[in-house]
């Protein structure tokens, strides 16, 4: 293991521990004020927890590289869970062409076609919502949605789609050790994984759809042909659990400050802000490793080659050298520079599809809804890597 050089501050604290997952940010502050970079010695990395540094290191991809995994396991020390994901555990000059290759179907002429279908859905369902009033935010509602445009988009077959979460759900507890968390997602869920593998096959996905556009991209370029049912997985894992939550948080915080909803009702053009702020304010995503493809001095401190390390993108997002009331969530602030998409070469592929869910389901409450309620605590579920929702109950008053 590599040992920390003696001046760096030490903590023992567990990032993937219950009481931890269960409320980050209550821990967030205590790993930025110990220092710039801080050695975690319970796992035996060294972690991030300032903006600066945070995107500092995400910018560097070269050293802080992601070929060897972007979870606690080193992959050149040990066999990842799953093949390697071809886009986020790769470095360049592979995942430039993955990476070029899977940006040509997500592009913005693709989301400009899908935008009038999903702005009908989500005013559907928005609508049925808001007339009954009282709701699970999670599970009526940011569970429902996505799943309504996001696997149509892609051509999955119908059968077993209800395990894209669950799958979701390993592959995000997966970045970190094999805990409680990680085993119990595990448990009877095994049937996901094979269930996701089927669905990544070319002779089961439908003919229009994100995922045949990857195999014929694939075809075109020549590349392996065993390279396409594992692009074609990173959309089924990235794309669900990350958006639920997204949207998950959006509810909590229209809820939570009624002022900002308001300002919202009275400019729905402010989604795609609120959505932002929302992003920024409670991040899916809390954390990503890289691991240090050489010797790297940040603010003093060598971290030496081989070292993994953990960003808090959520501690960044809050970090009051950063942000004035970085525990406010004000939807009118410049939230643009977060980075709960990461940042860098491997920033969200998918992010403006994620923005288009997002601003299309706070567009229509702000139209729909005369006020949202929290009508009940909101019940998180434990996750080694998202920051996640399992049951959020609201009250809506219809205009
Ligand atoms: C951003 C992200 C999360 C999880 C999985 C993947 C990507 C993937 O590419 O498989």
């Amino acid at each position: 293991m590599t040992s920390a050089t003696s001046d760096l501050p030490t903590l023992s604290l567990d990032p993937f521990a219950e009481e931890f997952l269960a409320d980050p940010f209550a821990h967030h502050g205590a790993l930025r004020d110990a220092g710039s970079v801080v050695w975690l010695g319970k796992y035996g990395v060294y972690a991030m927890a300032r903006f600066d540094e945070v995107q500092a290191a995400l910018r560097d991809h070269e050293t802080f590289c992601s070929s060897r995994g972007v979870g606690l396991a080193d992959f050149s020390k040990e066999e990842p869970f799953r093949a390697p994901s071809l886009l986020l555990e790769t470095d360049p000059p592979l995942h430039s062409q993955t990476r070029k290759l899977m940006g040509r179907i997500v592009s913005l002429k693709a989301l400009k076609e899908l935008r009038p279908q999903w702005q009908e859905k989500a005013q559907e369902l928005v609508s049925s919502l808001v007339q009954k009033r009282r709701f699970d935010a999670a599970t009526d509602l940011a569970e429902v949605f996505p799943m309504m445009v996001f696997p149509d988009t892609i051509g999955l077959m119908d059968e077993g789609r209800e395990k894209l979460i669950e799958y979701a759900t390993i592959v995000f507890n997966g970045f970190g050790p094999r805990n409680r968390v990680f085993e119990q997602s595990l448990i009877g869920k095994e049937d996901a994984i094979a269930w996701v593998e089927e669905a990544c096959k070319r002779e089961n996905l439908k003919p229009g759809g994100w995922g045949m556009a990857v195999y014929d991209a694939v075809d075109e370029a020549g590349m392996p042909s065993d390279y396409a049912p594992r692009l074609v997985r990173s959309f089924l894992t990235a794309g669900v659990d990350t958006t639920v939550n997204g949207i998950g948080h959006l509810m909590l915080a229209l809820g939570k400050y009624p002022q900002e909803f308001a300002k919202l009702r009275a400019d729905p053009k402010l989604a795609t802000r609120a959505f932002e702020e929302s992003l920024r304010w409670d991040s899916t995503v809390q954390t990503f490793f890289r691991t240090t493809s050489c010797d790297v001095e940040v603010d003093g401190t060598t971290i030496p080659e081989g070292s993994k390390v953990l960003l808090f993108l959520a501690s960044a997002n809050r970090d009051p050298r950063k942000w004035d009331d970085p525990d406010e969530f004000q939807i009118e602030r410049p939230a643009g520079g977060h980075v709960g998409f990461g940042f860098g070469i491997h920033q969200c592929l998918g992010q403006m599809v994620a923005r288009l869910e997002g601003e299309l389901i706070a567009a229509e409450f702000a139209r729909q809804a005369r006020s949202i309620e929290l009508a009940g605590e909101p019940v998180r579920r434990l996750n080694n890597t998202l920051w996640a929702i399992s049951s959020l109950p609201v009250k809506v008053v219809g205009k």
